[in-house]
């Protein structure tokens, strides 16, 4: 079949790295439009009712609060770290206080919704990547990367956090600002999701117990892969608008906003749907009746084999 979108060297670097950088996706009006409803937003914010919740996704810290668990359906806004001091008190203005706002902004944003669920390019993209038979959209965030305190993103996968069996989440980042070395731009280990298997998923442990990881290989293969040598990262700085497709298990992290420029991104991902894969009940994230996850594509296009 022919290609509309990507071409075959960008799907077969997609499959050798893991990951795909495509400069130029969105127009910078789409671009700009996106960025500036994200500063909307943050200026929407009520800190006056927050929880003060903070987010961050190493294995250590605790997010399995109501405000995080109950966020798949709304709005919701997440701090840095740093900008809640001892007595829960911000240290900044409120816009400059949040890490990250999700995780239903492809489905209540009407801005957000045209580029994620109305966007005949990225239909095209999916039908030439082929990565899913029936892909549906399940959640969405703006990662602000805030100036001088915007956190690290520790080395992860993405199926970590969006199990399915078999796995199948793909992620798309979009850069809403220019992206630097400096300011918290996404690096890479490329192949890694060839080579390194998704050890743990992330899930809800039950009734008011919040969040842990389960171990999905024995300790002794986690250890071994702790102390295989892991290859060289490679550092992806990008320009507004451009995107990059993210492969479920493929390892990348983001080092913490050193600069004094914001690091603005929006992300989503997609998975299969069954009978092609098993959305599980343990993930954090669950769809609604009143919200179930977004088809990408019309069912007449649904890839049969
Ligand atoms: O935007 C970032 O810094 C991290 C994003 C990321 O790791 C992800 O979307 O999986």
């Amino acid at each position: 079949m022919s290609l509309n979108f990507l071409t075959q060297p960008q799907i077969d670097k997609f499959h050798a790295d893991g990951y795909l950088v495509i400069p130029n996706f969105l127009s910078s009006e789409e671009t700009e439009a996106l960025l500036k409803r994200s500063r909307e937003l943050l200026d929407e914010f009520d800190i006056e009712t927050h929880p003060k919740t903070k987010f961050t996704t190493s294995d250590k810290d605790h997010v399995g609060d109501d405000y995080f668990l109950t966020s798949g359906d709304k709005i919701r806004y997440f701090l840095e770290e740093d900008a809640v001091d001892s007595q829960g008190k911000l240290t900044r203005e409120k816009q400059k206080s949040v890490n990250k706002i999700g995780h239903a902004l492809h489905e209540l944003d009407p801005v957000f919704h045209k580029v994620t669920l109305e966007n005949e390019r990225l239909r095209a993209l999916v039908k030439d990547l082929k990565f899913h038979k029936d892909p549906v959209a399940l959640q969405s965030m703006v990662i602000t990367k805030q100036t001088h305190i915007g956190g690290e993103v520790p080395e992860h996968n993405d199926s970590t956090f969006l199990y399915t069996d078999p796995p199948s989440a793909l992620g798309f980042w979009i850069a809403l600002e220019r992206c630097t070395a400096t300011n918290g731009a996404l690096s890479f280990l490329p192949g890694s999701h060839l080579t390194y298997p998704v050890t743990k998923r992330f899930v809800r442990l039950g009734e008011n117990k919040g969040t842990g990881f389960e171990h999905l290989v024995p300790a002794s293969v986690e250890e071994e892969l702790s102390q295989r040598p892991k290859g060289e990262y490679i550092l992806e700085t990008c320009n507004p608008g451009d995107l990059v497709l993210i492969h479920g298990s493929v390892l990348h992290k983001s080092e913490r906003n050193t600069s004094p420029n914001t690091r603005f991104a929006y992300t989503f991902h997609m998975i299969e749907s069954p009978p092609f894969a098993k959305y599980d009940e343990k993930n954090w994230l669950q769809p609604t009746k009143e919200m179930p996850f977004s088809r990408i594509l019309p069912r007449e296009e649904v890839a049969v084999n």
